[in-house]
């Protein structure tokens, strides 16, 4: 059994696409390292992804140590690496075979995790923490599932997360310096705040033309992504970071890509987020604020079971009206059908009822054990 004090941990991530896979190995090598005092090496093969949610990382160093992680290049044949006590593979990549024998020649073997994407479907708690023996060596990897439910592995959630919400929103001075650090100046206090992340979406036009034409003010704050079409053919005209423009009573501002904690604050400041992937997903449950999720589209519509399964738990406790207002913009949203306006006028009538859901959502939520505890005891375990 090793001394858990001396844990050394390495995180593995491949960058398949967009931002979500490094976004939740970061999250998490903070975490290990912050709250669980172990050291961790986090290997990434795309630095320059890393470096659009983390400017502090160089893309052209291949070690470098960022927030007490050490962040290494994954490159070269592992042949001289050893490995640390526990071992997590992010999202199904495959370990380099050099670094898998060196496990097996461990005095112990590591505890090896596979960390799973997140699903809110049933049968994520039936598979959540169960082991696969490697075909040749002595090694067992453990299937490790975030979710909803205590049978999971739960949802990264920092410790000090809901404190620092409160005190950004109890505080006109930090909430300024922050609009000041992302190049914003402070929305107008009577529009109403939306952010918008989410893939290219041809329902975005109509979702904007809507707010436009709503008699309610609102602030639209766009970091520049994959939304840049829509709301290009929306204006009609080309934007660029830094631009302030009004259709109507919508404002629309684009902000830079800005780091993971700045987004958070964004989410907070919000009165509804749309959000994407996984990460931002997560992260917007932990603001308390209304949402609309776009999910990762899969081959064969896989996604739309995920979707489902998650809004089955997410609108339960609503009310049958809201409850179907939310999924019938969500549904629209992710079919890329019209928003009208009726279905928009809606959606901020019923603001007020769907931020008390998302509170009690995060009240909830948050009463799990968060995921990175729940895989440091997991993994403490099998040690
Ligand atoms: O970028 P994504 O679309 O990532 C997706 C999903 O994770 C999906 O499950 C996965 O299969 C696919 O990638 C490969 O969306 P996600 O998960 O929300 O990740 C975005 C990250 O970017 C998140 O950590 C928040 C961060 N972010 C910033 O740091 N600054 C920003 O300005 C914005 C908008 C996001």
């Amino acid at each position: 059994m090793s001394s858990f004090a001396t844990c050394r941990c390495d995180i593995f991530c491949t960058v398949i696409d967009n931002f979500g896979d490094i976004g939740v190995c970061w999250r998490l090598a903070r975490q290990i390292v912050r709250e669980h005092g172990m050291s961790v090496r986090l290997w990434v093969d795309n630095l320059q992804a890393f470096a659009r949610i983390c400017p502090s990382v160089d893309d052209r160093c291949a070690i470098q140590n960022v927030d007490g992680v050490d962040i290494c290049c994954w490159q070269g044949d592992f042949s001289a690496v050893i490995p640390g006590n526990i071992v997590i593979e992010a999202f199904g990549c495959q370990l380099p075979d050099h670094y898998v024998e060196n496990m097996a020649r461990l005095d112990s073997p590591p505890a090896w995790i596979n960390l799973e994407y997140l699903s809110a479907e049933a049968w994520v708690s039936g598979c959540h923490a169960l082991p696969s023996p490697h075909p040749r060596l002595p090694l067992t990897k453990y299937f490790f599932f975030p979710g909803f439910d205590e049978a999971t592995g739960g949802l990264l959630r920092e410790k000090r997360l809901t404190e620092a919400r409160r005190l950004f929103l109890a505080s006109e001075d930090l909430q300024t310096s922050f609009w000041h650090r992302i190049g914003a100046m402070p929305p107008p206090a009577d529009a109403l705040k939306i952010s918008l992340f989410a893939y290219e979406n041809e329902a975005l036009p109509s979702v904007l033309s809507a707010l436009a034409d709503s008699p309610i003010p609102t602030c639209c704050l766009a970091p520049l992504s994959r939304t840049q079409a829509g709301i290009e053919s929306f204006l009609g005209q080309s934007i660029a970071v830094g631009d302030s423009i009004r259709r109507g009573g919508l404002e629309i501002r684009i902000l830079p890509f800005v780091t993971q904690d700045d987004y958070d604050r964004l989410l907070w400041a919000c009165d509804l987020n749309f959000v994407r992937g996984e990460d931002s997903f997560v992260r917007a449950q932990w603001a308390a604020r209304p949402m609309i999720w776009h999910i990762y589209p899969q081959s064969e519509e896989a996604h739309r079971v995920k979707l489902d399964a998650f809004l089955e738990r997410y609108l339960a406790d609503m009310p049958g009206n809201s409850a179907r207002i939310v999924q019938n913009l969500t549904g629209a949203w992710n079919d890329f059908q019209e928003c009208t306006p009726a279905l928009m006028t809606a959606v901020l009538q019923q603001l007020p009822e769907f931020r008390l859901q998302a509170e009690n959502w995060e009240k909830n939520l948050s009463k799990q054990e968060d995921l990175c505890a729940s895989l440091v005891r997991f993994c403490k375990s099998k040690l």
